[in-house]
């Protein structure tokens, strides 16, 4: 069965923001529906993408998207990544190193799918 239209989830988020990250931005996706579904819009030529797939994990997410912004003060990072990833490394955040250039998609369905 066709889907007509996207209900409010993480593939209509993409679908309607992908598009629209500012020009020169990072994008980085956690696993599963994050970057199953932005993988399938456009983003600005100039939005440098990442996933760090490695070992497929949930458990490093948050951390990794500190040290990416981190690494490159001068751009805005965007993080989307789901409730569990974002659960699994939560603590990260309570470092007070993390940047303000730093901007956090958490898209929470309530499970990991
Ligand atoms: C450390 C670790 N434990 C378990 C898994 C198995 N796993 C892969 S994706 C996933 C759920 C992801 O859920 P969430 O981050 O909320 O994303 P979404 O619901 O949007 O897919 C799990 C448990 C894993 N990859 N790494
Ligand atoms: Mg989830």
């Amino acid at each position: 069965m066709a889907v007509l239209e996207l209900p409010f989830s993480n593939a209509w988020i993409a679908s309607q923001t992908a598009s629209k990250l500012p020009a020169n931005s990072v994008l980085h996706l956690g696993i599963q529906n994050s970057l199953r579904f932005w993988n399938f819009y456009e983003t600005p030529e100039s939005v440098a993408c990442f996933s760090n797939t490695g070992g497929f994990g949930i458990d490093g997410n948050m951390s990794s998207a500190i040290g990416a912004a981190l690494t490159a003060p001068e751009k805005i990072i965007f993080w989307v990544l789901g409730d569990l990833a974002f659960f699994y490394d939560l603590n990260s955040l309570g470092n007070k190193n993390v940047s303000k250039n730093l901007r956090i998609l958490l898209v929470n369905n309530g499970k990991g799918t």
